[in-house]
């Protein structure tokens, strides 16, 4: 089990990690495991998840100033990309048993998702409007702020 890993104070889209999770398979089928702080590196508070997106929606389109985020394809397949304001990155979830981990100050964006596809997301704490950057120019001024953009 991987321990959890230090974040530096302003993340960089190097540190959007993709996470493979422990998984048992038997004939039965499969079953994934995510535990607080052990697969994933932070402590989850919250769970939520997107399904039914309408065909060609884009989600997410903002950066959180502290939640640490752990996103995964439970089902189907939908691209993630993320931004410092300086680099960007874009991977595909379409496994169950592997997710992306995404630290504070990075944007984000979800598209293409295939239909029937959900997207779950583990959350290091509650819901807070006022943790949101919804304006790109509103993240890549506080990261200039914070340190480098
Ligand atoms: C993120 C991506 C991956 C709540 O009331 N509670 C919640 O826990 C969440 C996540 C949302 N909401 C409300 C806020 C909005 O009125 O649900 C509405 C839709 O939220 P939003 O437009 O932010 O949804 P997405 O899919 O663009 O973004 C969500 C998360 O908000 C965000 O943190 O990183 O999924």
């Amino acid at each position: 089990m991987s321990e959890p890993v230090r974040v530096p104070a302003l993340a960089t889209v190097e540190d959007c990690r993709l996470i493979e999770l422990p998984t048992v398979p038997d004939p039965r089928g499969k079953l994934s495991i995510v535990e607080s702080a052990r697969q994933v590196p932070f402590e989850i508070k919250r769970f939520y998840y997107l399904y039914e997106v309408s065909a060609g929606a884009t989600r997410g389109g903002h950066a959180h100033l502290r939640l640490h985020q752990f996103l995964i394809g439970i089902s189907g397949s939908f691209d993630v990309r993320v931004s410092d304001g300086a680099s960007e990155r874009q991977v595909m979830l379409n496994r169950p048993h592997i997710g992306l981990y995404i630290p504070p100050m990075i944007w984000r964006d979800m598209s293409n998702f295939s239909s029937g596809s959900v997207c779950a997301v583990l959350a290091s704490d509650f819901y807070d409007e006022d943790d949101y950057l919804r304006e790109y120019d509103a993240f890549v001024a506080a990261r200039r702020g914070a340190g480098t953009a």
